[in-house]
């Protein structure tokens, strides 16, 4: 058996969460970050037939049968996840249609995943029903986005536009645009459904006075999602309360539609 510490998905999910703390995104134990992994991949570090104790997830997902996530633990901090993987990080196979996950590695302390765990697992369900290369939803804290659900509308199109319309590239990295929830109670499965229900349409999904949730096919490209529309949501808390001047009008937008060749969501443009 390979030593799993130095598995490419484990140094890489390390990295990333490291540099979301460094970002400011994950105060305390905030935000948490799942990655799929292949059998294959994991039998390569781990004895699969190898249980080291069950854990009742409280939901099923049926679609996720047999299928093997690297999710960060619940109550832990992500500036601490380098220091010591083992305790802050679990590997997990969802078995029983989704009802219960075997604990193959991690939470060394006892612990146990992110009590986000539902919102997880329904996403990646719900993006691997769009797109079967799906591999990674992550959750966080960006204060510029949290920021602007507090004094922009949270109609999911006004919202899109207005992100799109702060970074040139926005449109170009999220053509998708941004869902978003209103305010509900975090951790519990009803978030969880809401939470997939916008996935279907879009790869990122705000909740309102919280935080937001990414999902993508690599750890590198939803960390950049999410890095993107911070920014622009950065943008626009620095110009918000100043006369706008100058915009990004829809017939750029549609320039840069054509030549980066993405098409901006259905409607969203005139
Ligand atoms: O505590 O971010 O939403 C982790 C969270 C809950
Ligand atoms: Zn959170």
């Amino acid at each position: 058996m390979k030593n799993i510490l130095e598995a490419p998905f484990m140094i890489e999910m390390i990295r990333t969460v490291t540099n979301m703390y460094a970002h400011g995104w994950d105060e305390r134990n905030g935000g948490n970050v799942s990655l799929l992994l292949d059998e294959a991949e994991v039998s390569e570090y781990l004895d699969t037939d190898k249980v080291i104790r069950t854990i009742p997830t409280g939901f099923s997902a049926p679609d996720l049968e047999g299928k093997y996530f690297l999710v960060t633990g619940t109550g832990k901090y992500f500036k601490n996840v380098q220091y010591e993987p083992e305790v802050n990080l679990g590997i997990v196979r969802l078995e029983d249609g989704g009802e219960n996950a075997r604990l193959l590695w991690g939470y060394s302390d006892g612990g146990q995943f992110t009590s986000e765990f539902p919102a997880h697992m329904m996403s990646h369900a719900a993006r691997l029903g769009v797109d079967p290369a799906n591999r990674v939803v992550m959750h966080c804290h960006p204060a510029n986005l949290l920021a602007m659900t507090y004094v922009h509308t949270l109609d999911e199109k006004e919202f899109t536009r207005t992100l799109w319309q702060m970074c040139t590239e926005c449109i170009v990295v999220f053509p998708d645009g941004v869902n978003v929830l209103p305010w509900m109670l975090c951790g519990t499965n009803e978030i969880g459904l809401a939470t997939a229900e916008k996935m279907k349409t879009a790869r990122l999904v705000v909740w309102s006075l919280h935080g937001i949730y990414g999902a993508g096919k690599d750890l590198d490209e939803t960390f950049g999602l999410i890095e993107t529309a911070e920014k622009a949501a950065e943008i626009y808390m620095k110009i918000a309360h100043l006369p706008r001047v100058n915009t990004i009008t829809d017939e750029m937008m549609h320039q840069l539609e054509e030549r980066f060749n993405v098409k901006g969501r259905d409607g969203y443009l005139e």
